[in-house]
């Protein structure tokens, strides 16, 4: 059994009990209310994290239950190199306070945080850990709630996903400029990484929509009407073969989340185009026709 100081994560945690956030709760009028909420892939501890998109998601929005589907803790990137600024203590600030607030938390550990996996069935600070959980919507239908990196296994083509969420792929198209410009030294022609990085999406478009059958199958397999999962970093709500599926997106880049309202209709928010949106100037200033 693991201890909780195998835990890379501060010690110092956010205790919404003593402490105040680093950033101040804006709490505008009436929160918007769901019945339940999931997020996931936030990956705190990486310079990736969009922890203060993810602050303001949690200012605006209310709900009974609130799940968190994996990946929320980078220990695999924490272990390495430590990276903690305030805004990502403000996140768990922000779990812990909801907790005792009296929404229902239930996490449910991906492949990131796996050093959390072990404690299935604890819970900490009215955090529930499950490694994973079955959610009934307003409308009687029974969802399977799991991280998603379980079905890696039956994926051939998931080694691109090491590109998924990282600078990788960036510096990637940067060596680009130094490698041409090494070839046209050497008297090579141009060769073009872009062509290569076209390959790879449409690759990841391939993978994506065969991952998404291969976990519709396995719900359906258990007899659920619906999965939610996280993992692949992309949002999708989609029916498949009479099965749901529902991917929560992730906090890096898409800055997704799904909702279920109070009627157990099921909508996934971008809250990056929201954000946007309020704050666009109400008046375009337009220059007169002439
Ligand atoms: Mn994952």
């Amino acid at each position: 059994m693991a201890s909780i100081s195998t835990l890379p994560i501060p010690a110092r945690f956010a205790d919404p009990f003593t402490t105040d956030p680093h950033i101040p709760e804006r709490v505008i009028g009436e929160r918007r209310s769901y019945r339940t909420v999931w997020v996931s892939d936030i990956h705190l501890g990486t310079r990736g994290c969009n922890a203060a998109m993810l602050i303001d998601f949690f200012d605006h929005v209310d709900c009974e239950t609130l799940y968190l589907v994996g990946d929320i803790i980078d220990g695999w990137r924490l272990k390495k190199r430590h990276f903690w600024p305030p805004e990502h203590n403000d996140v768990v600030w922000r779990v812990l306070k909801r907790a005792k607030r009296g929404t229902r938390v239930v996490y449910v550990p991906g492949n990131h945080d796996e050093m959390v996996r072990p404690f299935d069935g604890f819970d900490f600070g009215g955090v529930e850990i499950r490694r994973e959980a079955i959610h009934e919507t307003a409308d009687g239908r029974k969802l399977l709630i799991v991280h998603g990196d379980e079905f890696d296994a039956v994926m051939l083509a998931h080694r691109w996903l090491a590109f998924v969420g990282d600078a990788a792929y960036t510096a990637l198209m940067k060596c680009n400029i130094v490698v041409n410009w090494v070839r046209h030294k050497l008297g090579l022609p141009y060769w073009s990484l872009s062509m290569v990085a076209k390959h790879k999406v449409k690759n990841a478009v391939q993978f994506i929509g065969r991952y998404e059958e291969v976990v519709a199958h396995a719900a359906r397999a258990r007899g659920v009407d619906g999965v939610v999962c996280g993992h692949i970093h992309s949002a999708e709500m989609r029916e498949i073969e009479g099965t749901g599926y529902y991917n929560d997106g992730d906090w890096v880049e898409g800055c997704t989340a799904l909702v279920e309202h109070h009627d157990g209709t099921m909508e996934i928010l971008h809250w990056a185009k929201e954000v946007a949106a309020r704050n666009a100037p109400t008046q375009l200033m337009l220059p007169a026709a002439a």
